[in-house]
């Protein structure tokens, strides 16, 4: 039986085997999710950078350009790193590629990179997720993006509910980072949302007046899509 494990910051990649496994890369708030929400909304592709400068010179090539530090958007670039940035319509987003830089999602992917597949989990796209993996029959990492090197809530409760999605094919027991990330989605998964007023990164999120972003990033199932990472494109 397949194992999944769940790695809770990309310091701890090191530690980490990818070859041979599946890695779905996570960041709830809000690199995944925004990815997610741009492909469903005609984006045709993303190319995931760790520069501001990179990101920018991109727009260059005919790229769209997305940038987020410290939870705000860059100077300089089309959209920030909300999921409604590609929803609402105000920047035109089908058809178009973009580029795009986050604190810590862009860096997880790119960590990510020797796994066999590199998926884009989000709850967004959760149950397109399990589906995928369990066609694969590879031992899964869930590669938590966390707040500059820290774990963080959010991630761990979607590796949680993964997992607990994936209980009846794969082996939840290998790691004590599974059973904690489900313990902690048992204890959640009633009010998703209401779990996380108490994460640094929602509170972060709602001093910047985004709390709507968050309450959008926990629906589960939203988009029946699953974003793969290979050759430098996320499509
Ligand atoms: O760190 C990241 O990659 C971002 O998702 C953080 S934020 O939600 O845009 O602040």
């Amino acid at each position: 039986m397949p194992t999944i494990d769940i790695c809770f910051s990309p310091e701890l990649l090191p530690l980490f085997n990818l070859q041979g496994r599946v890695a779905v890369v996570v960041d709830v708030l809000r690199a995944t999710s925004s990815i997610v929400a741009a492909l469903a909304s005609g984006v045709t592709h993303l190319v995931p950078v760790s520069e501001l400068a990179e990101c920018r010179a991109l727009a260059a090539e005919g790229y769209l350009t997305a940038a987020e530090r410290d939870g705000r958007q860059a100077e300089g670039v089309d959209l920030g790193n909300s999921p409604f940035g590609y929803l609402d319509g105000v920047v035109p987003v089908r058809g178009r590629a973009v580029a795009i830089t986050t604190t810590n999602g862009t860096r997880a992917l790119q960590l990510a990179q020797t796994a066999d597949a590199v998926v884009v989990g989000a709850f967004l796209n959760l149950q397109a997720v399990v589906d995928f993996v369990r066609q694969q029959q590879k031992n899964v990492v869930v590669v938590c993006a966390g707040w500059k090197g820290q774990f963080c809530l959010e991630d761990t409760l979607f590796g949680g509910a993964l997992a607990a999605r994936l209980a009846d094919t794969f082996d939840t027991t290998a790691s004590d980072a599974t059973l904690a990330a489900l313990d902690l989605w048992h204890a959640a998964e009633a009010d998703v949302a209401g779990y996380l007023l108490k994460s640094s990164h929602v509170r972060r999120l709602n001093s910047l007046e985004l709390h709507k972003d968050m309450e959008f990033c926990v629906r589960p199932d939203v988009y029946d899509l699953v974003p793969l990472f290979r050759e430098g494109k996320i499509e």
